[in-house]
């Protein structure tokens, strides 16, 4: 337990990655190493974080913040997830081929650019809540393994960030979806308890500490008390399967560091 609390201090290097050469890259970067301290910052203290769902080891966060009247809560959530890595949880999260299988507010997903094997442009469409209007989203998602040397027990920490961009072919409320806009952050650290020799690991020693964070802003008129219930039921069934669906597709696969 002790070795899980323990605080660590990480330097992020930047990764080398093709990416780099795109005009994008200077928003990645700093939009992904913002995302990774706001992520590693406490729910305590001033903050203004409220509990909304606990499940477990699962437990979940919001503020509640309006911009032009529209409900824009961010949303922190923190878990534990027995016998996967950081790097299986990211690339799981990333990945388009997984999607479908976790995300169960999907309704369509096109990658509409690939920046590198680690940056790729979505173009999403979720299914619609009554009585608003269907929405879509227009996003680059980057992951990256970070640095963490001052972490002995948890020496990998892997981040995707997701942030929404532009496209010339797919502009905004063109079709019959308002589009939303949103920054999300999945920051994972793997845990090895009892530490050994690497070769010898088992799944069963494995804990992945888990940081999700979220912003949505919905882009267009929806009924603030409609969206806050959509949220609170939505975000820990996302969470929920999210895990299962990465324990259920890892459990008979050799350990990916
Ligand atoms: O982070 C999550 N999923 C990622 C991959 O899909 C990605 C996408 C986030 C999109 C979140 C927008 C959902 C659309 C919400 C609809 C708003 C409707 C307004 C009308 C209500 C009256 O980062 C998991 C996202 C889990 C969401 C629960």
């Amino acid at each position: 337990r002790d070795r899980l609390k323990k605080k660590s201090i990480s330097i992020a290097l930047s990764p080398v990655t093709p990416a780099k050469n795109h005009k994008l890259w200077p928003e990645i970067e700093k939009v992904t190493l913002e995302q990774l301290h706001y992520a590693r910052l406490g729910v305590g203290g001033a903050g203004g974080w409220q509990l909304f769902a606990e499940d477990g080891e699962m437990k979940m966060y919001r503020r509640e913040e309006e911009a032009d009247g529209l409900v824009v809560d961010p949303l922190k959530a923190c878990h534990m997830v027995k016998g996967v890595t950081a790097r299986e949880v990211c690339e799981i999260f990333f990945s388009p081929e997984y999607r479908s299988g976790w995300e169960a507010t999907l309704e369509d997903m096109t990658v509409v650019e690939t920046i590198a094997s680690d940056t790729l442009v979505f173009l999403q469409t979720h299914k619609r809540i009554w009585p608003a209007s269907q929405r879509d989203a227009l996003f680059w998602s980057h992951m990256r393994s970070v640095a963490d040397s001052e972490d002995q027990d948890a020496a990998d920490l892997w981040i995707v960030c997701n942030h929404s961009t532009e496209h010339p072919q797919y502009p905004p409320n063109s079709g019959k979806c308002v589009r939303v806009y949103l920054t999300v952050c999945l920051v994972c650290q793997t845990f090895i308890d009892p530490p050994k020799d690497p070769k010898n690991i088992r799944r069963e020693d494995l804990t992945c500490k888990i940081t999700y964070c979220s912003v949505v802003n919905p882009g267009g008129w929806a009924p603030a008390s409609v969206l806050r219930a959509v949220y609170k039921r939505e975000y820990p069934k996302f969470l929920k399967r999210f895990t299962s669906f990465c324990i259920d597709q890892c459990k008979d696969k050799p350990i990916l560091f």
